[in-house]
Order: C-alpha cells, then sequence, then structure tokens
C-alpha cells in the first residue's frame, strides 16, 4: 500500500478510536458499579501469590498509546504497536539468552567470591549503570499524552500546510512541562508551563514548541543562558529548587527590564495552572504561513482550552507540592485514563507581512510583545484532543525530541532574534541528551512522512541504508534520491527581502518599552487576580535577601503602575518609589483575564464525605451523577475498603483538600479511631462532634473558595464550622437537590465571592 494512504489510515483509525474510546467510557460510566478511579498500576489486577505459570507480559492499558510502529525511516509497519515492548514468556538476557536465574550472581562456592565469568551479572549491572541520561537543561519536568489534531480547513487561504486541510487528522505527542525544576521537582510551582506539540503530518514533522505564557523573558537569545541561569537556583548552594522567588531571578529582571512583562504573568494566576488540561498554549513568536501561491502572512499561534484557563490559589500550589508533587502529571493521566479527553482548539492571529513586520504599532519580532485578542481576534482553525497515556515515560515523555525547526511546508519562521537562537539550540541540545545526531530515529520521533536524508552513520544508528552513494548528484544508485518540486510537497524557502543594514549587535528602538503591555495585563485583571498579583510579588519579593534587589524590583513596578507597587511595598516594608518614566494609560484587554464565565466540569474531583451511619443510598446516588457528568468522584471515609458496599477512596488521614474541586458532606462524620493526636498532628485539634481531620478539609476547602455541600447528618458540620448561609455553601435535605446546586456553582471554577474585595 502507498506509504501516504497507510498513513492516512492510521490518522483516521486514531479518529475514530477517539469516538470510540468516548463511547466507551460514557457507557462503562453508566454501567459501573464501581468508580473507575483512574491510577491502577497494570492492565489486570495482580494475584496474591507469585505467579509461576510462563506467559506473555499483560498489555498495556487500555488508556495507554505507544508511537506509531513505522521503521526508522518512516515506513508504515504492520506490527502491532506492543511490537516493541519485552517479547515472550521468559527472562532472557539482552541478547535473548533465556535464564534460570537473576537474584544469585555466580560465585566459587555460596559464600565465595563472584567469578568475573559472570556475563549475566556483568550486563544487567552495566546496563543499570547508564539508565540516565542528562535532563533537559531546562524543561527537564513534563508529562506526555497521544492524541490527534484535526482541521477545520479555515487555515487552508493562508497556509499550503497538509496538517490544516479541512477534516485531515494529524496525529500528534504533547509534552507539558514546568521551566526551572529539575526532573523530580514539584509539578505546582510557581512558574511558566511548556506547551509543547509535536505533528506527525503526511508532509514529515512540524513541532510546535510553546509556553502557557504568550510573552517570553528576553528579547535576543543570547540571553537565554543568563536568563536561566538567574532562575535556576544559585549555584553555591543549589537552592531554592523549581522557582523563582530569590535574588538571582530578581536581579535579572530588574535590570533587563524587558523581562518584567513574561514577570508579571509569572506572578498572575497564570503561573500556578489547576492542571495542564486548564491551560492555554501559544507559539510565542510570530511565524509566516505560506499559502498554495507563495503568497505569505505572518500569524501567532494559540491554544485555547475547551475546560477554560484556571489556576491553584497560592497555598493550594504549595500544599500541593508536599503533599502531591506529581499533581499535574496526575491529573493529565487519571483524566485520561477515565476518559476525560482534554481538548484545545487552535487558532491563528493574523497579519498582514509587510515590510516593517508591525501591526498597530506592535513590533512582530518583539517575542516580551503579544497582540491583544481585541485588536485581532483568534480564528479557530483546528481542534487537539488528547486520547491516550504513554506506555513507557523514559521512551516516549523523556525521548521526545521538539525542534523549532522541524517545520513542514506552509509554515515557516520569522526573524526574531528568539526563534533563530532556539532553532540552533533544540538540535544541539540533543546531541547530549540523545547521545548524538540519530535521535529522529527513537520510536517517539520517528516521522510518519518517508524519509530519506542521505544523513549516513552515527551514534546508535537503527536504519539499514542501502545503495553506495549519499550524495548529490549521484549515478550509482540511480541518481537517488530525487528533489521534490513545490507540486511534490517541498519545503521551498519564501524569498522574504531582508533590508539591507550594518551587522551590528544592537536591538531596534521599537522593542525599547518594557512597561505599557505590563501595564495593560494588570490593569486588565479583575480585582481578584489583581490581589493575587500583589500577593505573588510580596511573597517573591519578601524571599528575596538583598535589599538592593528588592528596591531595584520596586521602581519597576512603579513604572508599571503606582498602586501594584504600593501595594507590595507595604508588604515588604519599604517605601514605594515614583516611576522614572512616563505611565501613560494603556488600552484594556479583557480578554487577558481568567474570569468570568462557566466551563464543563470534565475529569474534576469531587470528594464525598460519608458516615457509616448516614445516608449510603444518597451517596451512590451522588456518585452515580457525578459519573455521568464527567465527574470522577471521590468517596472519604473513617476507614478504608468499603462502607457497606461503597468502595472508599480515600480515608480521613489520607485525603487533603488540594485534591478535591468541591467537596460534599453526607453524614455526622464523628472521630475515626485513628483520630490520634499522638498519630498525626492534624488530628491534633478540637475533636468534638467532627473528625478534625474533616473540619481542615473544610477549612481549606473553604479557604480556597470551593463549592461546599452537605445534607442530612452533614449539615450539622457545616453549622458548628459556621458556614450555613456563606457564598457557595449549599445545605439541604435531598442528595439530589444538594448536588444540582453543588454543580451549577462549580461552572464557575470557585466562588469568587469569597475572595474579599480590597477595602
Ligand atoms: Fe526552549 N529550550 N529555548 N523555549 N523550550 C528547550 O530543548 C531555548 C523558549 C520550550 O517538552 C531545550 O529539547 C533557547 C521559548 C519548551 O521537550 C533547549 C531559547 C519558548 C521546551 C531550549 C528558548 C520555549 C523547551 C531544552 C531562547 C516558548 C520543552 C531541552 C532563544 C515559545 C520541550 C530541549 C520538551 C526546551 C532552548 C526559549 C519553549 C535548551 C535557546 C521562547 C516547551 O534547547
Amino acid at each position: 500500500m502507498d506509504p501516504k494512504e497507510k498513513l492516512k489510515d492510521t490518522a483516521k483509525a486514531v479518529g475514530e478510536k477517539v469516538e470510540e474510546v468516548a463511547e466507551t467510557a460514557a457507557s462503562k460510566a453508566a454501567s459501573l458499579t464501581e468508580p473507575p478511579i483512574p491510577g491502577a498500576p497494570g492492565s489486570e489486577p495482580p494475584s496474591l501469590e507469585e505467579p509461576t505459570e510462563p506467559r506473555e507480559t499483560p498489555p498495556p492499558k487500555p488508556d495507554q498509546e505507544q508511537p506509531t510502529p513505522l521503521s526508522p525511516t518512516g515506513a508504515p509497519s504492520a506490527d502491532p504497536p506492543t511490537a516493541s515492548a519485552q517479547q515472550g514468556a521468559y527472562l532472557t538476557t539482552a541478547t535473548g539468552v533465556r535464564l534460570h536465574d537473576t537474584d544469585h550472581s555466580l560465585k566459587v562456592g555460596a559464600r565465595g567470591p563472584t567469578v568475573l565469568a559472570d556475563h549475566h551479572l556483568r550486563e544487567k549491572i552495566m546496563h543499570f549503570d547508564h539508565e540516565r541520561i542528562p535532563e533537559r537543561v531546562v524543561h527537564a519536568r513534563g508529562a506526555g499524552a497521544h492524541g490527534v489534531f484535526v482541521a477545520n480547513g479555515a487555515a487552508t487561504s493562508v497556509s499550503r500546510a497538509a496538517v490544516f486541510g479541512k477534516d485531515v487528522e494529524t496525529p500528534v505527542f504533547v509534552r507539558f512541562s514546568t521551566v526551572l525544576g529539575s526532573r523530580g521537582s514539584a509539578d505546582t510551582v510557581r512558574d511558566t508551563r511548556g506547551f509543547a506539540v509535536k505533528f506527525y503530518s503526511s508532509e514529515g514533522n512540524w513541532d510546535l514548541v510553546g509556553n502557557n505564557i504568550p510573552v517570553f523573558f528576553i528579547q535576543d537569545g543570547i540571553k537565554f543562558p543568563d536568563v536561566i541561569h538567574a532562575g535556576k537556583p544559585h549555584p553555591d548552594r543549589e537552592i531554592p529548587q523549581a522557582q523563582s522567588a530569590h535574588d538571582t531571578f530578581w536581579d535579572f529582571v530588574s535590570l533587563h527590564t524587558e523581562g518584567q512583562h513574561h514577570a508579571m504573568w509569572n506572578m498572575s494566576d497564570r503561573g500556578l495552572p489547576r492542571s495542564y488540561r486548564m491551560m492555554e498554549g501559544f507559539g510565542v513568536h510570530t511565524f509566516r504561513l505560506v499559502d498554495a501561491e507563495g503568497g505569505t502572512t505572518l500569524c501567532k499561534f494559540h491554544w485555547k482550552p475547551r475546560l477554560g484557563v484556571h489556576s491553584l490559589t497560592w497555598e493550594e500550589a504549595q500544599l500541593a507540592a508536599g503533599v502531591d508533587p506529581d499533581f499535574h502529571r496526575r491529573d493529565l493521566h487519571d483524566a485520561i485514563e477515565s476518559g476525560a479527553y482534554p481538548v484545545w482548539d487552535l487558532g491563528i492571529q493574523t497579519f498582514a507581512d509587510t515590510p516593517d513586520q508591525t501591526f498597530e504599532g506592535i513590533d512582530l519580532l518583539d517575542p516580551t510583545k503579544l497582540v491583544p485578542e481585541e485588536l485581532a481576534p483568534v480564528q479557530l482553525i483546528g481542534t487537539m484532543t488528547l486520547t491516550g497515556n504513554p506506555t513507557n515515560y523514559f521512551a516516549e515523555t523523556e525521548q521526545v525530541a521538539f525542534h523549532t525547526g522541524h517545520l513542514v511546508p506552509g509554515i515557516d519562521g520569522t526573524d526574531d532574534p528568539l526563534l533563530m537562537a532556539r532553532n540552533f539550540s533544540y538540535l544541539d541540545t540533543q546531541l547530549t541528551r540523545l547521545a548524538g545526531p540519530n535521535f529522529n530515529q527513537i520510536p517517539i520521533n520517528r516521522p510518519h512522512a518517508p524519509v530519506n536524508d542521505m544523513h549516513r552513520d552515527g551514534y546508535h544508528q537503527s536504519a539499514v541504508h542501502g545503495g553506495v552513494a549519499p550524495y548529490k548528484p549521484n549515478t550509482l544508485d540511480g541518481g537517488c534520491p530525487f528533489f521534490a518540486g513545490m507540486d511534490e510537497g517541498a519545503f521551498v524557502d519564501v524569498p522574504v527581502q531582508v533590508p539591507a543594514a550594518s551587522k551590528v549587535r544592537a536591538n531596534p528602538a521599537s522593542y525599547d518599552d518594557h512597561y505599557s503591555q505590563t501595564r495593560q495585563f494588570y490593569r486588565s485583571m479583575t480585582p481578584v487576580e489583581q490581589e493575587h498579583i500583589v500577593l505573588a510579588y510580596t511573597f517573591e519579593l519578601g524571599k528575596c535577601y538583598e535589599q538592593a534587589v528588592k528596591e531595584r524590583q520596586l521602581q519597576c513596578l512603579a513604572n508599571i503602575d503606582a498602586d501594584l507597587c504600593a501595594q507590595v511595598a507595604t508588604g515588604l516594608g519599604l517605601p514605594a518609589p515614583a516611576a522614572s518614566v512616563e505611565v501613560p494609560d494603556v488600552e484594556l484587554s479583557p480578554a487577558l483575564s481568567q474570569l468570568p464565565g462557566e466551563w464543563p466540569p470534565d475529569g474534576r474531583m469531587v470528594g464525598i464525605v460519608v458516615d457509616p451511619s448516614g445516608d449510603l443510598e444518597g451517596v451512590e446516588a451522588t456518585r452515580r451523577t457525578l459519573l455521568a457528568a464527567g465527574v470522577v468522584p471521590l468517596v472519604i471515609a473513617p476507614h478504608g475498603g468499603q462502607v457497606e458496599g461503597t468502595t472508599v477512596q480515600r480515608t480521613f488521614a489520607t485525603v487533603r483538600s488540594i485534591e478535591l474541586d468541591a467537596v460534599l458532606v453526607a453524614g455526622a462524620a464523628p472521630p475515626a479511631p485513628d483520630a490520634l493526636p499522638a498519630r498525626d498532628a492534624k488530628a491534633g485539634a478540637d475533636t468534638a462532634a467532627l473528625d478534625p481531620r474533616v473540619t481542615l478539609l473544610l477549612e481549606e476547602c473553604y479557604r480556597h473558595a470551593k463549592v461546599i455541600g452537605a445534607w442530612g447528618d452533614g449539615t450539622a458540620a457545616l453549622t458548628a464550622l459556621g458556614l450555613d448561609g456563606v457564598a457557595g455553601v449549599v445545605s439541604g435535605d435531598d442528595a439530589a437537590g444538594v448536588l444540582a446546586d453543588v454543580q451549577a456553582l462549580m461552572a464557575h471554577h470557585r466562588v469568587w465571592e469569597r475572595f474579599p474585595a480590597r477595602a
């Protein structure tokens, strides 16, 4: 079969799988007797005893996908996707020789020395010693997923890329990440998030390597090592990990004031996403689209999450970093496993490709500037759905290699000096990280298009190239491979005019204004969001040691907004300086705010605190209604196991409020037998009627503006805590009525009224 046809079939199969799995998930939820709480470690439940009958390894879990089976040079393979997993029922050496023991090294007598001839010991330890590869120098901590992108055809008038053709389905692999932390750092730190998408298009791979923030810290890639050195832990003590709340970061951005805009986004709620599923994504740079006639249009890419853009509160983020450092990774995998597939629309803002490359006075080559959506609306051009979890973290999420230079015909870069440096960096970094130039042959990186590149040899070469003439022109290999023209889908460089100029190390004057868009962002926020920004700056600068750094950053804040500066200065106990530049008014851009709105609840978590002597029928009905709405119910009880036939997912001892988007109290919840201060300091409070861990749960949910509901005996708990009649707190006699109100309130993400406005 023609490889392209075969690829189309693969893409179609992915699309069908999306629908099929969605349908199965919905019908499964309706018929389930046990809640499908995601997180089971394997595809089948383990036996109590060690199995001894030889058998093949169990298959991957239904939510897991593998890289499409392709040869290293992109030829479709008839192999099943599991062909690259372990094969056979018996333990073997790396060369396939069966083994009868792997627990004892070969010794001279049971107590004697190990012999050098033990080839199995030597091979096993050698391989283990080399299991680690260098982590990414930035974005080391990440989580990935498989999915599919379906174009709606709206971009075909501006780009000839096949990936944008109407109804074309393209498999994708996405990796979300934090920037500053090491591979094992916590997910919920205040930081920018990476949002990198690899499209396995029929014309080759296209990587859109973006962030959840539309601007960047620096205007020229030559400063990237500097800003990262400043953001990473201090080189002497190697602290703090994965955060910007320290002297070197604020020293840098207060000196390189072009970083103020990005820093402002980090200090806003965007720095604390509730979930990877609830983030916008941005290509940041301006790209150049090329149509079928060679005409060009400038564009900026946007990913819009169907679930809306939501954030954690600062206290939630801090708690999660300790209680569940894998918060975002777990959330993404759990959502996919439970069938709540994350969906984003891809959109573009388009601009005429004029010689000055500006739009409404905004320099499109300056990556510290955005174009407000009010000036250039985002037009949707397709939809991405994430449908599969990786089967193996290392093989897929760790080894995936993105590169801004992975472009396809119809999509090109611009002269943004940040993008230029990236085009160099992403190839270069893989040489060290993935040990050589053949990283595109690693299964997760293999293009779904035929590869005939004349590159030869190198570490880990897994293609077996035929022929003798990897050069052009040649006659010995029949002239192969041949050049393609535009009509055969070649990437033909656009002959863009470059103005004659002197070679200089300089920025254009249009890069000079570092404050107007920073001010525009702050002033476009709602009062609640502004309060969070004040708190963030006050916390971050409060963690700085050096007075000069704090004062210099306050000066930057004065140049952004006098009130913001005054609030932060008060928190730091320092005088607020006057602006040192002119502070003109700016047009507001309401699209920058995350509020207000209503969004679907898919994949959200609702805790149900049960009391073994309470209304368990109501609990069961509530659980089913939530499942049917795509919400994950977590039953929380005094002990694990079952409560009168209802499976318990969390106990009073194991639950923590940060896991929940809303909480329901379905009974009196008196102190459990393990509510012992000697065992758990959280159980140390006055235990009068309610288990102290439940009191803490409710107090935290209240403080984090989460919806709280109770019925029956549970209402007494709310009364005891003084929560009756408070915004976003629902109580009543019947479970169904309370749940309906709770669901309606949850659509707003939080009970915003509970965050008091500044007097
Ligand atoms: Fe990156 N960046 N970056 N970056 N970046 C890397 O590539 C770099 C920039 C982004 O999940 C590295 O494979 C330079 C902007 C993401 O694998 C490295 C500059 C944006 C990821 C690198 C930038 C990004 C990276 C580290 C300034 C948003 C994670 C390992 C010129 C538009 C991709 C690697 C993944 C990763 C260099 C600036 C996003 C070192 C030199 C702007 C999402 O090559």
